[in-house]
C-alpha cells in the first residue's frame, strides 16, 4: 500500500543488515533489526485497537526502541506526539487532553503518576524504559515481523508537536507526511548525505531536530546514526574518528570548544558539523574553524515549517547568517502585511511543502500565523543581504531559547503569578555564555507580603519542567513599564 514517507524511510531498507544504529554499549542494530522491532511493534500497536490516525503520546527516554516507535507509527498511520521527558503530569494533562491521545507510552518509573492522567482521559498506558524493557516490548516480543504498511497520502498527519504559545497554551503543530518527506529529501541534497555518513546523534528526539532532521535525514541517505542517549562532550571527542558528521544547538559546539581535545586531529574523519534551533554566534563559528579547520553549517528551522534556510554545503558558509531559502522553500520579509524590499529587517514568513497542516484542534490560532496565500509568519525578525542569505536579528514573540529548548515567558509568569504573595512577574532571557540564554524573573510581591525565591522554585517545580524554571528569582517593588502600560523586558 502506499505510504510515501514509510516508503522513502524505511521500506527500502528490508533485509539490509548494514548498521542502522549503534548505541554506547556497543550494540548495532542493523537497518533490517530496527525494522524488524518497528514492524512487531506496530503489531502490538494494532493489537491494542488503535487505528490509522490515532494518537499515540510518547514520554520516554531516549533508546533505540523509542525511534522504532516513530517507524511503527508512520508505517501504521498512527499520529505520533512527542513529548519530553522533563514534563511534570500537570504539563502532560494537557498534552494528553488537548491531543486525544489514545495510548501513553511513558517511562516505568513515570507510569504511576501518569496512569490517572490517562485514565481521565480514556487513554490506555504502555510502559517502555531507557533500555528497551516495558510492557509495550513484552506486546511486541513474539509478534510477526511483516506489519502489513497502512495506506498514507502526503496529506496524512504524521506527527504532533507541542510548541509553547506566546500566548495561551501549547499548540500541537500537525506535520504531515508530506511535510516531513520533502524536507527530508531537500536537506539529503543540499547536505550531501549518502549511506556512508554516521551521524554522531546526542540530541533529544522529543523534537524536530533530533527526530526528524537527524533521523529522516539518515534513513533517507541510507547512512548510520550513533546513538547517544544524552550529550557529553568528552565521548563526543572519542567517537569523533568513528563519524562523519554532527548535529547540534549551539551549546553543544561551545561545550566541546570548552574541551583541550578538540583539534584538527581529533575532527579529521569528520566530513560536516550542522548547528541550528538557536543563534550561533559568530565568535563561535570561528573559533570551532580556527580549532579544526571545519566550517560550522548552520540552518534555521522551526517546529511548524521544518528547515526553511541553510548555509550552502559547497559555497560560502557565512558565520552570523543562516544561510538560503531552501529548494523550495519561498521566503519573505514583512511588516505586517507589506513585503520589505531588500536589506530591511521584519518579519521573516515561509512558504513550502515543509510548513506544517496548522493547529490541532485550534483554526483560530492557525489563521493568526497564516497568511491567505499560503506564508507562515514565524515571529522570527531577520534581514536578508542582496546573495539572498538571510540573518537572523531578532524574535518578534516573546520566546527565550536556553540551550535549544524554548522558554515561553507567558507560562512562566502565569505560573509565578498563581504563587501566594506576588502581585504579578515577568520573565525575560538573560545572555549566557553555556545556554545561549537563560531566564531570570522578576517578581513583585503584594503589599505587605514577603516572598522567598528558594520555596517558589520548589513550589513551581511541581508544576513547570525544570528546564522552564528560571535561573534567578529577583523582587522588586514594580516592573518597568512604558505610558501604554506595557512592562518593559527590554
Ligand atoms: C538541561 N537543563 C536545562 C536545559 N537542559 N535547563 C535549561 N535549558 C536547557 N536546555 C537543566 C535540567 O533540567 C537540569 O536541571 C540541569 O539543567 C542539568 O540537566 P542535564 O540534562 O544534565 O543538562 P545537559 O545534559 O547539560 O543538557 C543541556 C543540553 C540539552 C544543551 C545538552 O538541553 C539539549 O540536548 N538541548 C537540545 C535541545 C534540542 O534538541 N532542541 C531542538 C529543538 S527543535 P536540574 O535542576 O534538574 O539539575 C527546533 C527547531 C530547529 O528548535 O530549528 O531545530
Ligand atoms: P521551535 O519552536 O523549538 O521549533 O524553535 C524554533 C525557533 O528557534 C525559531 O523560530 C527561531 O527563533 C529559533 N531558531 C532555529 N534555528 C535558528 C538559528 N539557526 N538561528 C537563530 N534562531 C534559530
Amino acid at each position: 500500500m502506499p505510504n510515501p514517507l514509510y516508503t522513502a524511510l524505511c521500506g527500502r531498507h528490508n533485509g539490509r543488515t548494514t548498521p542502522f544504529l549503534q548505541t554506547d554499549s556497543g550494540r548495532v542494530w542493523t537497518h533490517d533489526a530496527f525494522l524488524t522491532l518497528a514492524g512487531q511493534l506496530a503489531h502490538a500497536l494494532s493489537g491494542l485497537g488503535l487505528d490509522p490516525g490515532d494518537r499515540v503520546a510518547l514520554q520516554v527516554d531516549k533508546s533505540p526502541q523509542a525511534l522504532a516507535v516513530y517507524a511503527a507509527c508512520v508505517q501504521s498511520g498512527l499520529v505520533l506526539v512527542p513529548l519530553n521527558p522533563a514534563y511534570t503530569p500537570a504539563e502532560m494533562d494537557y498534552f494528553i487532553g488537548n491531543s486525544g491521545a489514545s495510548l501513553v507510552i511513558a517511562s516505568p518509573a513515570k507510569a504511576a503518576a501518569l496512569a490517572e492522567v490517562a485514565a481521565r482521559y480514556g487513554a490506555q498506558l504502555q510502559t517502555l524504559d531507557a533500555d528497551g524493557t516495558g510492557t509495550l516490548s513484552d506486546l511486541a516480543e513474539g509478534q510477526p515481523v511483516d506489519f502489513p504498511t497502512v495506506h498514507r497520502s502526503p496529506d496524512d498527519l504524521t506527527a504532533i508537536l507541542y510548541t509553547s504559545g506566546t500566548t495561551g497554551r501549547s499548540k500541537g503543530a500537525m506535520l504531515t507526511q508530506g511535510n516531513l518527506l520533502s524536507n527530508a529529501q531537500v536537506l539529503v541534497d543540499t547536505w550531501a548525505f549518502t549511506d556512508r555518513d554516521v551521524l554522531l546523534h546526542a540530541l533529544p528526539i522529543f523534537h524536530t531536530h533530533g527526530l526528524f532532521v537527524a533521523t529522516n535525514v539518515t534513513l533517507l541517505a541510507g547512512g548510520a546514526m550513533i546513538f547517544l542517549p544524552r550529550f557529553d562532550p568528552d565521548q563526543i571527542i572519542d567517537l569523533l574518528p568513528q563519524a562523519t558528521t554532527l548535529m547540534g544547538v549551539p551549546t553543544l559546539y561551545t561545550r566541546l570548544l570548552d574541551s583541550p581535545r578538540l583539534t584538527h586531529a581529533t575532527t579529521a574523519h569528520m566530513r560536516l558539523f550542522i548547528s541550528g534551533s538557536a543563534p550561533l554566534l559568530t565568535e563561535t563559528h570561528k573559533q570551532w574553524t580556527a580549532r579544526t579547520g571545519h566550517r560550522i553549517l548552520e540552518r534555521y528551522g522551526m517546529t511548524e515549517t521544518n528547515m526553511n534556510t541553510s548555509n550552502p554545503y559547497h559555497g560560502d558558509r557565512r558565520p552570523g547568517t543562516v544561510g538560503l531559502p531552501l529548494p523550495g522553500v519561498d521566503l519573505r520579509i514583512c511588516d505586517g502585511s507589506d513585503v520589505l524590499p531588500q536589506g530591511q529587517i521584519g518579519t521573516i514568513e515561509v512558504r513550502g511543502p515543509n510548513v506544517f497542516a496548522g493547529y490541532w484542534g485550534m483554526p483560530e490560532k492557525t489563521a493568526e500565523d497564516m497568511r491567505p496565500d499560503g506564508f507562515f509568519i514565524t515571529g522570527d525578525l531577520g534581514v536578508q543581504d542582496a546573495d539572498g542569505y538571510v540573518t537572523i536579528v531578532g524574535r518578534a514573540k516573546d520566546l527565550i531559547i536556553c540551550g535549544g529548548l524554548n522558554i515561553y515567558p507567558v507560562e512562566v509568569e502565569a505560573a509565578l503569578d498563581a504563587l501566594p504573595g506576588v502581585l504579578e512577574s515577568a520573565v525575560v532571557g538573560l545572555p549566557d555564555a553555556d545556554l545561549g540564554e537563560v531566564a531570570v524573573a522578576v517578581v513583585v510581591p503584594l503589599p505587605g507580603a514577603s516572598l522567598n525565591p528558594g520555596a517558589m522554585l520548589a513550589e513551581l517545580s511541581l508544576s513547570l519542567a525544570r528546564y522552564k524554571l528560571p535561573r534567578r528569582i529577583v523582587i522588586r517593588d514594580a516592573l518597568p513599564r512604558n505610558a501604554m502600560g506595557k512592562v518593559q523586558k527590554a
